[in-house]
């Protein structure tokens, strides 16, 4: 697909929080899922789980995954024990890494599951916390760059608040810019050149949010003078959440330069929030690969990272496979039909068309930037009646699916 395999432009990635590392369990019931580790210590857990990883990795053909901290090893009583659990099972996926070829799409530090973090963690009311986080996510930078992670994910857990009764909103948004400003100074000082990705969700664990939506995370970014620094992981129940759809998300990364990642899965307001579904509407991932093949440099260190969960009444390792193969193979043929819009130029024509008032005349002076309220005042007094003509929605749409149909 223009000039690249499938494979360059897709760069599956398997989250290791919802596989072997989850066990089914939802707010309402505990796991459902049997595994030959159940009895064993949390550092021998750990070590089962790494070889179970790279043998679905395996399986699936995928070629990355992503992870926490707090996924991969047990946290300890201290720091220092934490770290020194992550030591032991970071040497060990660095020996599967380089006997396997997988890569590591992106790691991350988990800031939001200890009680410590139940105010947030750069976003806290409390500065020990706050130092903590900091201690944390200094070792995930570490980690990061022993495997040579290709992202560094920031997903805001629990950075929002749920009353502005008791916040002080302009400290807790300073805290954020300086903590991500500390991340990007302590990369450059060791030398870890991953892509910094911002994950925007607009709710959820916190009433609000931070980085609540693509536009809100850019804003931010630019005025705390980080905005080149970062691009945004885009995930579509994260969009639909924040009221948008996947590719309303995507377009206002892309139009901004700021397209980086996705985390592929989709969402069902009937079942909740959150939910993390695998990603099975065609639609969807055929005007996400729109936007992934229009945006400069396609997904270019990014990738297409499962973000989904089984459910836990259908908690198995096969189950595990099977709904990644439905994720892959609904994203490979969006990915199909995706470049047959472009190829067949469906949607840019529909666009070229609708807009082409813009190219002559009186449009193309409002363009260039030369128009000013009193010549467009002149033009509207010696211009016809205004005649708009239909926006055609419905005969689009079938189109559409006429497309992702044939391919
Ligand atoms: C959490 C969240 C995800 C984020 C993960 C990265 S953790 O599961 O719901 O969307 O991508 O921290
Ligand atoms: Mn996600
Ligand atoms: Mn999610």
């Amino acid at each position: 697909v223009f000039g690249k395999t499938m494979e360059e432009h897709l760069r599956f990635a398997v989250a290791y929080w919802h596989t072997f590392n989850a066990n089914g369990s939802d707010p309402f019931g505990a796991g459902t899922a049997v595994r030959s580790w159940d009895s064993l210590s949390p550092l021998d857990k750990a070590k089962a789980r790494v070889e179970a990883n790279f043998e679905l990795l395996e399986k699936l053909n995928v070629p990355f995954y992503a992870f926490h901290d707090a996924d991969i090893a047990p946290e300890g009583a201290t720091l220092a024990e934490t770290n020194k659990n992550l030591d032991i099972i970071v040497a060990m996926l660095k020996d599967y890494q380089k006997s396997t070829g997988k890569k590591l799409l992106w790691n991350t530090v988990n800031l939001f599951t200890n009680p410590r973090y139940v105010h947030g963690a750069s976003t806290t009311s409390n500065a020990e916390v706050f130092a903590y986080a900091a201690a944390t996510l200094k070792k995930g930078l570490e980690v990061g760059k022993e495997l040579g992670a290709e992202n560094y994910v920031f997903w805001g857990g629990r950075e929002g608040y749920e009353s502005l009764l008791n916040t002080d909103l302009k400290l807790e948004l300073d805290n954020l810019g300086r903590f991500l400003h500390m991340a990007v100074d302590y990369a450059q000082e060791i030398g870890f050149d991953a892509q910094f990705l911002i994950e925007p969700k607009p709710k959820e664990p916190s009433k609000h949010q931070y980085d609540f939506d693509s536009a809100t995370a850019i804003a931010f970014l630019q005025s705390y003078g980080l905005k080149d620094k970062f691009k945004l992981n885009i995930e579509a129940n994260h969009a639909t959440l924040a009221g948008h759809t996947f590719e309303h998300e995507l377009r206002t990364a892309r139009i901004n330069g700021m397209l980086g990642s996705i985390d592929a899965n989709q969402g069902d307001m009937l079942l909740g929030w959150d939910t993390d579904e695998f990603p099975t509407d065609l639609v969807a991932t055929t005007l996400a690969m729109f936007e992934i093949l229009k945006n400069e440099g396609g997904i270019g260190r990014g990738g297409v990272n499962f973000d989904a969960k089984v459910r836990r009444s259908s908690f198995e390792d096969e189950d595990l496979f099977f709904s990644h193969i439905a994720g892959m193979d609904t994203y490979a043929r969006g990915l199909k039909a995706a470049a047959k819009l472009i190829e067949e130029r469906v949607l840019d024509d529909i666009v070229d068309n609708r807009y082409r008032s813009f190219k002559e005349g009186i449009g193309a002076e409002i363009v260039s930037g030369r128009a000013t309220l009193k010549s467009l005042e002149a033009y509207v007094l010696q211009a016809q009646p205004i005649r708009n003509e239909s926006g055609r929605l419905e005969q689009i749409k079938a189109t559409l699916n006429d497309v992702i149909f044939s391919v």
